[in-house]
């Protein structure tokens, strides 16, 4: 143990949300968390990520599991840490400003249902967004996190960041998080950025850096050198590459210094060797583009946003195309005077991109999340957008300037008629108010009896390495057209077909092999 309990580093871990919602898109399911529970509730995490960010979503859409009652069966069975949850300010866990009414009313049955700690967010950095869901926070007596999304532009700097941190603890946060989605913190910048956050407010900083880069490690240390004591990591079965540091490596790394955790590495790996076996049935969720890669310091994509773009341009036999795409995203990012890339920003300026590539021309037509973006729907960008993007895309019409929810009549009554019998209680009128389709569905599935979880991938497929000695590099000439292939793996599709995993030009591609009869 450190010879000064202030010094000791305390880790927060966040296996149960974003580390399988970074790598295995979202799709953990509640009876596979629950068996680990006992053993990670013993360890003595600072708290728990378990619930939020895309969770609820695809609880909901893909899972069929009600997310208010996964809380309540991961609170039973976590009684002694405190459990934390991600919410994205005014957007709560969907995509777009809901009414304060709403937002309150998810606040309130979200720490009744047993959220501790609520990492509050606005993809924006307009901290006016967070002020309902804040003050919703402090009124039910729960923690209040207010997280600064990190970016690089020029027009974010360290001044803006220590002055959104002041703001925040004048609005009542208790703890500052630097949440850095896409990985892009360097050392030595973390460094800098953590003792400037020090210097200015009373309250601890938390560092939450995605390991995408392969720059988070080194950047915890950085950290923790400089002052910082509480760090987001994830269990080593579910950490690395977009998704987190390990546990296990950071209570390595500070073990016998001032700064040891005091927690088991045996009791965390533990855990983990059962999450590997876990992992492992859910390997058709694996994607080649969640692995470490430093191109994201250029790009600033997201880990999460890499695979949704990967995916889309896949369905639309565009894959080829996702290089030009990369390089669109920060020109569109610019156009609209540097948002941060996170939910909901990254969806509509990744979209925005792929359009803008596959159209062949910039803005023939723009999106209407884009233009409600222009007109301030979404807050105060950090800087003024392309005038001439504007003028295309939203005419003379001047943006609004308050707070977007200020235009937003109370909603909940509304919902309330509207889903009538289906909701069984105040928790089925969230579900429908943030989710109107799905939510419906959702509730009458269970009404009815036939809710049909999306299918889990067969175990043991999936991807294993390629057997030594056979080549895995070369290049294939298609049509006067050369591409470099790399083989990354092998294995099978969820019908059983075999598969070989490859990078075409950089990009990650699955082919599937039918023999022939
Ligand atoms: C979410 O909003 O789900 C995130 O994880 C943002 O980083
Ligand atoms: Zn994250």
């Amino acid at each position: 143990m450190p010879a000064n309990p202030d010094s000791r580093v305390r880790l927060s871990d966040v296996v149960l949300r974003d580390g399988h919602q970074s790598l295995i898109a979202t799709r953990l399911r509640t009876d596979d968390m629950l068996p680990v529970c006992p053993a990670l509730d013993a360890i003595g995490f600072e708290s728990l990520e378990v619930w939020g960010g895309a969770t609820f979503d695809a609880c909901v859409r893909f899972l069929k599991e009600d997310p208010w009652q996964r809380l309540q069966r991961l609170k039973a069975a976590l009684p002694n840490t405190p459990l934390q949850m991600l919410l994205r300010g005014q957007n709560l866990v969907g995509y777009r400003h809901y009414a304060d009414d709403v937002v309150e009313a998810f606040v309130a049955r979200a720490a009744a249902g047993g959220i501790d700690i609520f990492r509050l967010f606005d993809p924006l950095n307009d901290l006016r967004n967070l002020e309902t869901a804040m003050a919703a926070v402090k009124a039910a007596g729960k923690h209040a996190q207010g997280a600064l999304c990190y970016t690089v532009s020029p027009v974010h700097d360290l001044e803006m960041y220590v002055r959104d941190a002041r703001r925040l603890v004048a609005m009542g946060a208790d703890s500052i998080a630097i949440k850095d989605m896409a990985g892009l913190l360097t050392p030595y910048a973390t460094a800098e950025l953590v003792a400037a956050l020090l210097d200015a407010v009373e309250v601890p900083v938390h560092l939450h850096a995605h390991a995408t880069s392969g720059l988070a490690a080194q950047c915890h240390l950085k950290a923790v050198e400089a002052g910082c004591r509480h760090l987001d990591t994830c269990c080593a079965a579910f950490a690395g590459g977009a998704s987190h540091p390990a546990s296990e490596a950071m209570v390595a790394t500070f073990h016998d210094t001032d700064y040891d955790t005091g927690l088991d590495l045996e009791a965390i790996k533990a855990v983990s060797d059962r999450l590997r076996e876990v992992r492992r049935e859910y390997a058709g969720f694996e994607s080649e583009v969640t692995r470490e890669d430093i191109g994201v310091l250029v790009s600033q994509v997201p880990g999460g946003m890499m695979s949704n773009l990967a995916h889309q341009l896949r369905e639309q036999n565009a894959l080829s195309r996702i290089r030009e795409v990369f390089d669109e995203i920060p020109r569109v990012r610019a156009d609209l005077g540097y948002p941060p890339l996170v939910t909901p920003t990254s969806q509509f300026i990744g979209s925005q991109a792929v359009t803008n590539v596959l159209t062949g021309e910039r803005y023939k037509t723009i999106s209407n999340e884009i233009k409600r973006y222009l007109l301030g729907g979404y807050g105060r960008p950090p800087a003024p957008a392309d005038p001439e993007l504007r003028r295309r895309a939203v005419g003379q019409e001047p943006a609004e300037q308050g707070r977007p929810a200020d235009l937003l009549p109370p909603e909940m009554a509304r919902f309330r008629a509207a889903i009538g019998t289906l909701a069984e209680s105040e928790e089925d009128v969230l579900t429908y108010a943030l989710f109107p389709d799905i939510g419906r569905d959702f509730l009458q599935g269970r009404r009815d009896g036939s809710l049909i979880p999306e299918p889990l991938p067969a175990p043991d497929v999936g991807q294993r390495p390629v057997s030594e000695g056979t080549p895995t590099e070369f290049v294939i000439d298609v049509h006067g057209e050369s591409y470099d292939v790399q083989i990354t793996g092998v294995g099978r599709d969820r019908g059983g077909r075999r598969q070989v995993y490859l990078t075409l030009d950089g990009m990650p591609e699955a082919v599937v092999f039918e023999p022939r009869d």
